[in-house]
């Protein structure tokens, strides 16, 4: 994590550069969560801290979260953005219940969500898991053997839009 952060941070702190850093613009507000079965808690801590490094916030809800628990939260804190994490097998079912129930709700319709880990059992890379993920309402899946790249520009092109 440190070195891929380390040369996140200085792609874009050159003296003089204007800084358009999330962090600098305040960033976006996001709630991070695990699925209802997943028990792992410390690729939410990884995740926390990365995005907090980046210069958003962050509701971390940790594990074994219920779509009611999850909701409950979106429609407090009113997050730009839902990230889910999940690594134990379980995501692509879980998480296909999780984004219908945050899509059947009349405030979460629109709001971005996205996910990642290890969404299944048979390794990575499945199209068919991720394109019933995106059927269901996730904005974004990112498969372990990615790395964190698509993740970043994914929060970058976010932070832009939103203007954060
Ligand atoms: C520690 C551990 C446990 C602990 C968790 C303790 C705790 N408090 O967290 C305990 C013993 C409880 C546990 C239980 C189980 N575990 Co476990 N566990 C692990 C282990 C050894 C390490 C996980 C860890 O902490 N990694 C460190 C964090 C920082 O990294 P990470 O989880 O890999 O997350 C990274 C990526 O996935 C990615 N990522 C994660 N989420 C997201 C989200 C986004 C948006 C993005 C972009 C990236 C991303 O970024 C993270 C950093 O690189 C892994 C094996 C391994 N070596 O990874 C198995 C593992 C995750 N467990 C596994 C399994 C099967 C289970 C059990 C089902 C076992 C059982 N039969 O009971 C249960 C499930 C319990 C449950 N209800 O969820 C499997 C999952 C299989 C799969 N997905 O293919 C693994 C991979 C072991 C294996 N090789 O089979 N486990």
């Amino acid at each position: 994590m440190s070195s891929d952060l380390l040369s996140h941070r200085r792609a874009g702190s050159g003296v003089g550069a204007p800084d358009t850093s999330a962090a600098h613009r305040g960033g976006l507000r996001i709630v991070l969560t695990s699925t209802a079965s997943d028990a792992h808690t410390w690729n939410l801590v990884f995740l926390q801290l990365l995005l907090e490094e980046l210069g958003h916030r962050v509701v971390n809800l940790g594990p074994c979260v219920p779509e009611e628990l999850l909701i409950a939260k979106c429609t407090e804190h009113r997050p730009d953005l839902i990230v889910v994490s999940t690594v134990n097998g379980h995501g692509h079912l879980d998480g296909v219940r999780l984004i219908s129930a945050v899509r059947s709700d009349p405030g979460l319709g629109a709001v971005p969500a996205v996910i990642g880990g290890k969404l299944g059992v048979l390794g990575t890379g499945d199209p068919a898991r991720t394109s019933a993920l995106l059927a269901a309402g996730f904005s974004a899946v990112f498969e372990d053997g990615e790395g964190l790249g698509p993740l970043r520009s994914y929060l970058d092109a976010l932070s832009v839009g939103a203007g954060a």
